[in-house]
C-alpha cells in the first residue's frame, strides 16, 4: 500500500523532498489501541502467546501490524529472554553471525526465577519483578505497545530518579540524566565526539541501579532507535521509551542484584571479551601526519633517548599511497624503510601497529581488483558497485556479509602484511567503520566536482634533505615516484533505487535524532544498499564496524596462527568485545574531554565487556597543552589501552616534547607497567567470567547512595582507587572516600575512609592519586622495564593491604603472554588472614618469582623495620610454585 512518503522517495531523492519527509509530527502514543494476549500456552521455561491489535490500528508511522507473537523464556532463573516478533518470524533481526545466542538450553521457571514476568491480557502489558522485594524493574502498565513495519514503541515506567547508566556509545554522563536524555543509536563518524549525539558505537543495554539490586535489559536489535529517558512535566512519573524504526523486540532481562553480577550476566549473552596480548598493556604511540618513515623512525628514536618506555609505534593513513588501503607511498614510505622500522622495533622488543580502512580506493589496482574479482563489494540494486568518498576519493566498500569476504580480508593481509615481504605488523586498528563517507547524502555524483572539493588537503612534499637517525643504518633520500596508472571508475551516474513502496529505506517516518543533517544514508553507505544475503544497510548499518571486526580477527590469526590478535576498532555493536578492543575516537584536547574519557572508558569496560578501551591521551583534535598532556598521561596509564594519539593539525604531543610531560609519562608508565600483571589478570578474569576489570564506584560500593553519581574516580581492577585531578590550573582534587580502609599508593601510608569527600592537596602535574582499598593484595613486579618483554624477567614483590581486620587476599595470572592456546599457565591464589601469608599456586608454568612482601598497615610495635608509614618490607626470595606461607 504506497504511502505518500514512498512515493516521495520514489520520486527525487533531493533535499527539498528528504527535508519534508524529515519534518517532525506530534502524536499521542498513548491512544494507540495496543494489543490484546491469546492463546497462551505454556511450556517448561516460560510460554507463547498471540497479540492481536485491540482496537483501531492509529498507523502513527506506517500500519500497525495485526498479529504479533510474544515468546517469554526463563533461560535461567537470573535471565529471561522476551521477544515480540511477526507471526511468521520474517522480520529482521540481529543475525546469529555477528551475535550468536547463548546455546545454553534453558533452565529457568517462572517459581523458581530470582525476576518474574508478569503480564496483563487486554490491553497487553507486562511488567518484570525482583522475586525477594517485590520491586518492579520493568514496567509497561499504561503505555500502548506499538509495532508497525518501521516503527516499534515499548515504554517501561521507571521509579522516581532513577539510577540509569550504559546505552553507549556517548559522550553523557556516567549516570545519564534521567529526565531528558535522549540516547540515537546510530553509528557515525562523530569528529570531536560531541555530547547529546549519537556516536561511533552502539550499546542498546542499560543498567539500572537501586538500593536494592542492579538488573540490566538488553535490547538486542541493531536498527537505528531513540532511547527516551524522561520524567512528564504532569505526573512527574519516570520513564525510558525506545523508538526503533525496524526489527523486532528482542530482550533480555539480567536479574543481578550485584552489579559485577549483571556484568557477568550480560556477558554470557554477547560473549566473553577477548583476552590480549600482554605486550597490548604497554604504552603505544601513535600520531596523524607522521609525514614519512623517517618521522616515525625519529619518534621511536626519541622515545629511546628520553628513557621513556615505548612498546608500540603506530603509523596512521599517512604510509599509504595516496590513501588506497593496502599500498605503501612509494616516496614516504619505501618497503624497504617500513620494514627496517619494523626490524628495529622487532630486534627491540617493540611493536608496530597501522591502520586499515574499511573503504578501498575505486582505482585499476590489485586489492580494489581483487575486490571486484570475488564480488565481496557493497552494490547498488542495477548491479554496480556503491560509492562513497574517502580518504582516497572515489571509494568501495566491502560486504562484509558475503562468503568470500574471508578469503578476500585473509588474502589481502597475508600479501601486503606480509612477514617476509611486506609490512609485518604486530596487531592493527581499524577505523572509519561505521562506515563513513565524506560525501553528504544523496552523494549523486561522486565522481563530480563538488565531491573533489570536500576532499582533504593534499599531503606535505617529500622532504629533502636526508637526515640520519640514531640507531636505524639508513638516511633519508627521495625516490622516484612510482607511477601508477589511475583509472576511473566506470561511469555510475544513475542511481538506481530499491523500489519498494511498502517501506521507506532512506527516510522513514520516524526520523531518528541522528546527528547529520541529510538523515539515515548521509555521510555513509545508504540505507538501501543490499548485502549479500538480502541484508539491508538500513537493518545493518550498526553492525558494519563489528563484522569488520570479526573478518579482521580471522585475517589476523590467518597470518600468525595461534598469536592473540591485538585489533583496536573504531565503531563496535554488542559483543565486539569478543574479537576487539576499542578507542574512543576523535575527542578534542580540552579538560572537559579529558574528564569524559572517563565515563566513556567505564561505558565500556564495565558495562558492554569491551575491556580493551581508552581515550586518545592528550587529545586528538585541536592543541593540547603541556598541563593537559601531563594529567592525561597520567590518567591513560590507567586506561586499559594506554595510547596518545594526535590529530594531523594539531601541535606534537608526544611525551618527550615537554619536561613535566616526560617526567608525568615516566612516574606513569613505571606504576602502570609495575601493575601490568595485577590488570591483566583482571583481563583474564574478566575474558573468562565477564567480571570487568575496571570497575565505576557504585559496583564496589552498591549500598553508598554517595557513589552513584561519581564518574571521574573510578577502581583500575577490583582494588586500586584511581582519582584523577579533574581541573585545569589546580593541583587539588575533592575525592570520595567510601567507608573503609585504604592506603596511599606510593607512600603506604594508611587512610581511613569515611564516607565523605576529602580535598586532596599538592597533587603534582606529573602524579595520579592512588588508593589501595583494604583487603586486597597486590602482585606488583619488583620494578619497572623500558618493554613488557623486559618487564616479565623481572620478580614480584607481593603488597598485603589488609581490611580493618587483618585480612586481604588477591590473585596472579601469568601465562606466555601472546598465545591463543596456552600450553601451561600459573594461577596465583594469595590470603592474608591472622598474620600470616598462604600462597597457593596451580599450572605447570614455571621460573616466577617472588622476592618481596611488602605489608601495609604494620604496627610500629612489631618491629623496628616497619617504617612511619606503617610499611613492613621482607626480603622473600621464593618461587611461585607448589603452596608455601609466611608468617608476620
Ligand atoms: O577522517 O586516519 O578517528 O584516529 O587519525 C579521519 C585519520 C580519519 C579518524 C580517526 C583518527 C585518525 C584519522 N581518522
Amino acid at each position: 500500500m504506497p504511502s505518500i512518503r514512498s512515493l516521495a522517495l520514489l520520486g527525487s531523492f533531493g533535499l527539498a523532498s528528504a527535508a519534508s519527509v524529515l519534518s517532525p509530527r506530534s502524536v499521542d502514543l498513548d491512544a494507540c489501541p495496543g494489543y490484546n494476549a491469546k492463546n497462551v500456552k505454556e511450556n517448561k521455561n516460560g510460554f507463547v502467546a498471540d497479540l492481536t491489535l485491540a482496537g483501531k490500528a492509529c498507523d502513527v508511522y506506517g500500519k500497525d501490524l495485526k498479529d504479533l507473537k510474544l515468546e517469554v523464556t526463563y533461560d535461567s532463573n537470573t535471565r529471561i529472554h522476551v521477544k515480540i516478533t511477526d507471526p511468521e518470524g520474517k522480520r529482521y533481526e540481529v543475525p546469529e553471525s555477528v551475535v550468536p545466542r547463548p546455546t545454553t538450553k534453558a533452565t529457568g521457571s517462572a517459581k523458581k526465577s530470582d525476576i518474574v514476568f508478569e503480564y496483563k491480557q487486554s490491553p497487553f502489558s507486562f511488567s518484570v519483578t525482583r522475586r525477594s522485594t517485590g520491586e518492579k524493574l520493568f514496567d509497561t502498565t499504561g503505555n500502548a505497545l506499538i509495532f508497525e513495519s518501521q516503527y516499534l514503541r515499548l515504554k517501561t515506567n521507571l521509579p522516581e530518579n532513577p539510577n540509569i547508566y550504559g546505552l553507549g556509545e556517548h559522550t553523557e554522563s556516567l549516570r545519564l540524566n534521567p529526565t531528558n536524555t535522549t540516547r540515537t543509536l546510530w553509528s557515525r563518524d562523530s569528529y570531536g565526539v560531541p555530547q547529546d549525539s549519537n556516536l561511533y558505537g552502539n550499546h542498546p543495554v542499560y543498567y539500572e541501579h537501586r538500593d536494592s539490586g542492579t538488573h540490566a535489559v538488553l535490547m538486542l536489535n541493531s536498527n537505528g532507535m531513540d532511547i527516551k529517558l524522561r520524567n512528564s512535566n504532569t505526573t512527574g512519573a519516570y520513564s525510558l521509551e525506545y523508538n526503533i524504526i525496524g526489527g523486532i523486540l528482542d530482550l533480555y532481562f539480567f536479574a543481578g542484584p550485584d552489579p559485577i553480577e549483571v556484568a557477568k550476566q550480560y556477558s554470557e549473552v554477547v560473549g566473553l571479551p577477548a583476552m590480549m596480548p600482554y605486550w597490548g598493556f604497554g604504552f603505544h604511540q601513535c600520531r596523524y601526519g607522521y609525514r614519512d618513515w623517517i618521522d616515525v623512525a625519529e619518534v621511536i628514536a626519541n622515545y629511546s633517548m628520553a628513557g621513556i618506555p615505548l612498546e608500540t609505534m603506530w603509523t596512521d593513513i599517512d604510509y599509504m599511497y595516496e590513501r588506497w588501503v593496502f599500498t605503501l607511498d612509494p616516496e614516504r614510505f619505501p618497503v624497504d624503510k617500513v620494514r627496517e622500522i619494523v626490524d628495529y622495533l622487532h630486534a627491540h622488543d617493540q611493536h608496530y601497529i597501522v591502520m586499515v580502512d574499511p573503504a578501498i580506493a575505486y582505482q585499476d589496482y590489485p586489492a580494489f581488483n581483487r575486490a571486484l574479482e570475488s564480488d565481496t563489494l557493497l552494490k547498488e540494486a542495477n548491479g554496480t558497485v556503491h560509492k562513497g568518498v574517502v580518504w582516497p576519493g572515489v571509494t568501495a566498500y566491502p560486504d562484509w556479509f558475503h562468503p568470500n569476504i574471508e578469503s578476500y580480508w585473509n588474502n589481502e593481509f597475508a600479501e601486503f602484511f606480509n612477514a617476509d615481504t611486506g609490512v609485518d605488523i604486530d596487531g592493527v586498528w581499524i577505523d572509519m567503520n561505521e562506515p563513513a563517507s565524506f560525501c553528504s547524502y544523496p552523494c549523486s555524483d561522486p565522481e563530480g566536482e563538488a565531491i573533489a572539493q570536500q576532499m582533504p588537503p593534499k599531503r606535505l612534499p617529500v622532504r629533502d634533505p636526508p637526515r640520519s637517525i640514531p640507531g636505524f643504518p639508513s638516511t633519508y633520500s627521495a625516490k622516484k615516484t612510482r607511477s601508477i596508472d589511475v583509472v576511473s571508475g566506470a561511469a555510475n551516474k544513475v542511481r538506481a533505487r530499491r523500489a519498494s513502496v511498502e517501506v521507506d529505506l532512506i527516510s522513514p517516518p520516524y526520523s531518528i535524532a541522528n546527528d547529520a543533517p541529510y538523515g539515515l544514508s548521509d555521510r555513509t553507505v545508504h540505507t538501501d544498499i543490499v548485502h549479500y544475503g538480502g541484508y539491508i544497510e538500513y537493518d545493518t548499518h550498526n553492525l558494519y564496524g563489528t563484522m569488520m571486526s570479526d573478518a579482521t580477527y580471522s585475517a589476523m590469526s590467518a597470518r600468525r596462527p595461534g598469536l592473540r590478535p591485538l585489533i583496536i576498532t573504531r565503531s563496535t555493536f554488542a559483543g565486539a568485545g569478543k574479537k576487539v578492543g576499542k578507542w574512543l575516537g576523535d575527542n578534542l584536547s580540552t579538560w572537559e574531554q579529558y574528564r569524559w574519557s572517563i565515563p566513556g572508558m567505564l561505558g565500556f569496560a564495565s558495562f558492554y565487556q569491551i575491556p580493551m578501551v581508552g581515550s586518545d591521551v592528550c587529545g586528538f583534535g585541536a592543541n593540547t597543552t603541556e598541563t593537559l598532556c601531563a594529567r592525561w598521561t597520567t590518567l591513560g596509564a590507567f586506561n586499559p589501552f594506554f595510547r596518545n594519539h594526535n590529530g594531523d593539525t594539531s601541535i606534537s604531543q608526544e611525551f618527550y616534547r615537554w619536561p613535566m610531560v616526560a617526567k608525568a609519562a615516566k612516574n606513569a608508565i613505571d606504576i602502570r607497567y609495575r601493575l601490568l600483571d595485577y590488570i591483566y589478570t583482571a583481563l583474564y578474569k574478566q575474558h573468562k567470567t565477564g567480571v570487568p576489570l575496571i570497575n565505576p564506584l557504585f559496583f564496589k560500593y552498591p549500598k553508598d547512595k554517595n557513589v552513584y553519581d561519581i564518574e571521574y574516580q573510578f577502581i583500575y581492577g577490583d582494588s586500586i582507587l584511581v582519582s584523577p585531578v579533574t581541573a585545569e590550573n589546580v593541583t587539588t582534587v575533592d575525592i570520595y572516600l567510601p567507608q573503609g580502609q585504604f592506603y596511599e599508593f606510593t607512600t603506604g601510608k594508611s587512610v581511613k575512609g569515611e564516607g565523605k569527600f576529602v580535598t586532596l592537596t599538592d597533587v603534582d602535574y606529573d602524579t595520579i592519586p592512588l588508593h589501595i582499598i583494604g583487603g586486597s593484595i597486590l602482585p606488583l613486579r619488583s620494578e619497572s622495564a623500558m618493554t613488557t618483554t623486559e618487564l616479565r624477567t623481572k620478580p614480584f614483590n607481593l603488597i598485603i593491604a589488609p581490611d580493618s581486620k587483618g585480612y586481604a587476599k588477591g590473585s596472579l595470572y601469568v601465562d606466555d603472554g601472546e598465545s591463543l592456546e596456552q600450553e601451561k599457565t600459573l594461577s596465583v591464589e594469595f590470603v592474608y588472614k591472622n598474620k600470616k601469608l598462604s600462597v597457593k599456586c596451580n599450572g605447570g608454568f614455571s621460573g616466577v618469582k617472588v622476592e618481596k612482601v611488602t605489608l601495609l598497615g604494620a604496627s610500629k610495635k612489631r618491629s623496628r623495620d616497619v617504617d612511619e608509614n606503617g610499611v613492613l618490607v621482607v626480603e622473600a626470595e621464593k618461587e611461585l610454585s607448589g603452596e608455601w606461607t609466611l608468617d608476620f
